[in-house]
């Protein structure tokens, strides 16, 4: 494996591979880079006096974290002066993020959830960052909410950065995915990883299990039949791991396989699901395809899925690519 820096990646990707044009590698540098600061902030932990609530709450009526607020405000400082973005789009901001008209604007629209797996900040358990990146559609000069509804297939870029006992940064430009370490001492991220691959079969999953009486019916029988291990149906016994920051039990699959699920929930059955469609589930569900795994929201593929709303939320289920059509075959079987 050539270690080498990201900045000489996408260099190479741009130079070499005329993948990508110079305003989306310089993209990506300075949202690598705001993850960068992240990353320090959050290592820094309650010495930093960055633990604890904001006092605030997100236009999805979630309790905000004194890091989400600062992770966003990082992602957005870093990103709205170089003259690569049209408008941004936050988990955390209800409404689209315009660049400052002092500002030149570029042909590109970023979405992020600055800090995924809120929940884990206080108890000192991985966090991340997820991203994705679209074109500007042709004349909006002046983004607004309708502009960024375009479906997963149109991802130029996806990535996160995982903050666990390393700080990790998978990244995909459409071509399989890269993972790169941060070197903390060099402040730069390098190369470790090319054309990560999940294996198509698995015997571990994903999902929190607590809720399991309040799902439909095909996801409450597939779970059944994983617990029933060699005596069940499936005739093999399963492991299950629940991380419950999305970053971290992807990364686990993307590393060694398995399957996520968050599942349509009868409590939150008129929101769509948990999980946030445009910077939560179309970006990994990007990466999830590049590695060789599939994503579904239980019917079909997420990446074909028109979006509606920018926060709409939809149920997941990633990972292992058999294991994934398995769980589709349950739910047309309903
Ligand atoms: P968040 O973006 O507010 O942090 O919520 C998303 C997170 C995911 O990272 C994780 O998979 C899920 O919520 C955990 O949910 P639960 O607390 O129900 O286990
Ligand atoms: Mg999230």
């Amino acid at each position: 494996m050539r270690r080498i820096s990201l900045s000489r990646y996408l260099i190479e990707e741009q130079r070499e591979k005329g993948r990508i044009d110079a305003d989306l590698r310089l993209l990506i540098e300075v949202v690598a880079r705001a993850c960068q600061r992240i990353s320090i902030a959050i290592g820094k932990g309650e010495l930093g006096g960055v633990l604890g609530e904001a006092g605030s709450d997100n236009v999805q009526g979630e309790a905000q974290k004194k890091l989400d607020v600062l992770a966003n405000e990082i992602l957005l400082e870093a990103n709205e002066w170089g003259g690569h973005l049209a408008a941004m789009a936050s988990e955390e901001m209800e409404e689209p993020y315009p660049i400052p008209s002092r500002f030149p604007k570029g042909g590109y629209l970023l979405l992020f959830d600055p800090l995924d797996g809120s929940s884990n900040i206080d108890v000192n358990i991985s966090v991340g960052t997820i991203f994705s990146v679209l074109r500007r559609p042709e004349g909006a000069t002046n983004p607004d909410e309708a502009d960024f509804l375009q479906a997963g297939s149109e991802q130029v870029v996806a990535g996160y950065a995982l903050y666990g006992p390393t700080t990790t940064l998978a990244l995909t430009l459409g071509n399989g995915v890269a993972l790169f370490t941060l070197d903390r001492e060099q402040g730069a991220f390098i190369l470790t990883g090319e054309n990560l691959t999940i294996p198509p079969d698995t015997r571990e999953f994903a999902i929190n299990v607590s809720n399991q009486r309040h799902w439909e019916a095909p996801m409450q029988r597939y779970v059944d039949d994983l617990l029933a291990g060699k005596e069940g149906p499936r005739g093999k016994d399963f492991n299950m791991r629940w991380v419950a920051s999305m970053v971290a039990d992807v990364h686990r699959i993307l590393t060694r396989g398995g399957v996520f699920m968050y599942p349509l929930d009868a409590r939150i059955t008129q929101q769509g699901g948990k999980l946030r469609l445009l910077y939560e589930a179309n970006p990994m569900a990007f990466i999830v395809e590049q590695a060789g795994g599939a994503a579904s929201d239980g019917h079909q593929r997420i990446l074909d899925i028109q979006p509606q709303r920018l926060h709409q939320r939809i149920p997941v289920v990633l990972g292992s690519k058999n294991e994934v059509e398995t769980i589709v075959a349950y739910h047309r079987a309903d």
